[in-house]
């Protein structure tokens, strides 16, 4: 990878932390990352890289013309862009910044990178776009894309902007598509991180519906290797799609977290059900494998094992999360009480 400058955007959030992390380790590459320090921005994802002199940290909006000029200033060689508002429920209840974050953001970030002449940008999207699946079934690359919620509707307006840079003005831009990450420093406001730090304080875990939906689960390590791999290797114009072939329910997720910590099902509550949740998310990922080589490395029994215990061993950096704007959040969607309940 030698010594390449990559612009990341949003790598104080989960997967551009672990990102950076994994780019400053396997490779030479310096990185500048531009992040705004939303709510799910955490500088504590990071502390370990703070002075590295391959690290450099631009404090700033990807909706923000001058914010994403500061930050392509200087030779870049790649653009990453991870920076979106990325929770399914918030964006329900306040669809606002989805629209200006995942979309215009997304859309400055292109509109830059063709001003300069064009790096190769690889968008970092997801699964959702494709919309939701009966029993049976995969997402291929070619699957329409048919978004259900606001998050994921504008994630696809994203993905259209950046095929059309490609096919408009030449722009080397490739798309990848993930099924549901897991791993360390993952904000506990989704599934498996909510459901561990409740559990390990014996609160209520919030299961939708009949909890009989089905993610695609992948640990995070395999998706940034992915990543690597579609800026280093990625063909223009074309869309990767990412998963670890391990479908799972969401009661098969909560009763192998509470086997792990040794805690009741009782813990487990129904509440009422996300409105458009999508049923089933599945991906194919024969085409990453083929044409880039892409392996799954971590096994989903080791790779869950590990995350539980990386929260029960990191109790201070949820703990610090679990407050203010956190609560105020959580109350507003589960119910007033909800978080306190069980205490
Ligand atoms: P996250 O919510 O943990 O982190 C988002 C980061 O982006 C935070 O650091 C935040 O401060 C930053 N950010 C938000 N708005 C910004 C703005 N306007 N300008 C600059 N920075 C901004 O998200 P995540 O789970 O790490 O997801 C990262 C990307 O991967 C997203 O684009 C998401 O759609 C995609 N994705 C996530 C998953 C998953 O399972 N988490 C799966 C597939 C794809
Ligand atoms: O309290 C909960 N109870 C519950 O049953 C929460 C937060 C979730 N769920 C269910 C909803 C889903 O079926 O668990 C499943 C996973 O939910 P999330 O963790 O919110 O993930 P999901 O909606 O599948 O979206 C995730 O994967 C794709 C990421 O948040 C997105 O950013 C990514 O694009």
């Amino acid at each position: 990878m030698g010594s390449r400058h990559i612009l990341v955007t949003g790598g104080y959030g989960f997967i551009g932390s672990n990102f950076i992390r994994h780019m400053i380790a396997s490779s030479e590459a310096r990185i500048t990352n531009l992040d705004k320090l939303t709510y799910a921005g955490n500088l504590e994802n990071l502390r370990d890289l703070e002075g590295h002199p391959r690290y450099t940290f631009v404090k700033g909006d990807i909706a923000d013309p001058a914010d994403v000029a500061k930050a392509f200033s200087g030779q870049i060689d790649w653009v990453i862009n991870f920076a979106a508002e990325s929770h399914v429920d918030r964006s329900i209840l306040d669809p606002d910044a989805f629209v200006k974050t995942n979309i215009y953001g997304t859309y400055l970030m292109l509109e830059e990178a063709r001003r300069r002449g064009g790096e190769k940008f690889v968008q970092v999207s997801t699964d959702e776009v494709y919309g939701s699946l009966p029993a049976m079934g995969k997402f291929r690359e070619d699957t329409p894309l048919s978004p259900n919620s606001p998050y994921s509707a504008s994630k696809a307006s994203a993905d259209m902007l950046v095929m059309a840079y490609h096919r408009t003005f030449g722009l080397p831009a490739v798309i990848t598509r993930c099924s549901n990450n897991y791993g360390p420093y993952q904000f506990p406001e989704k599934l498996i991180p909510l459901l561990v730090s409740n559990a390990l304080d014996d609160r209520p875990l919030p299961i939708y519906g009949d909890g009989l939906n089905v993610r695609d689960w992948i640990h995070v390590e395999d998706h940034c290797a992915a990543l690597a791999l579609a800026l280093a290797k990625g063909e223009p114009g074309r869309v990767y799609n990412v998963g670890a072939e391990n479908e799972r329910t969401n009661l098969e997720i909560v009763e192998l977290i509470l086997k792990v910590l040794d805690k009741p099902k009782t813990l487990i509550t129904y509440v009422k059900d996300r409105p458009g949740h999508d049923r089933r998310y599945a991906i194919d990922n024969t085409r990453i494998k083929r044409e880039l080589g892409f392996q799954v490395r971590v096994p989903f029994g080791r790779g869950m094992e590990e995350t539980v215990r990386w929260y029960v061993d990191n109790r201070a950096w949820w703990e610090k999360i679990k407050t203010g704007e956190y609560l105020g959040y959580y109350e507003k969607w589960y119910g007033p009480g909800a978080y306190l309940k069980g205490t």
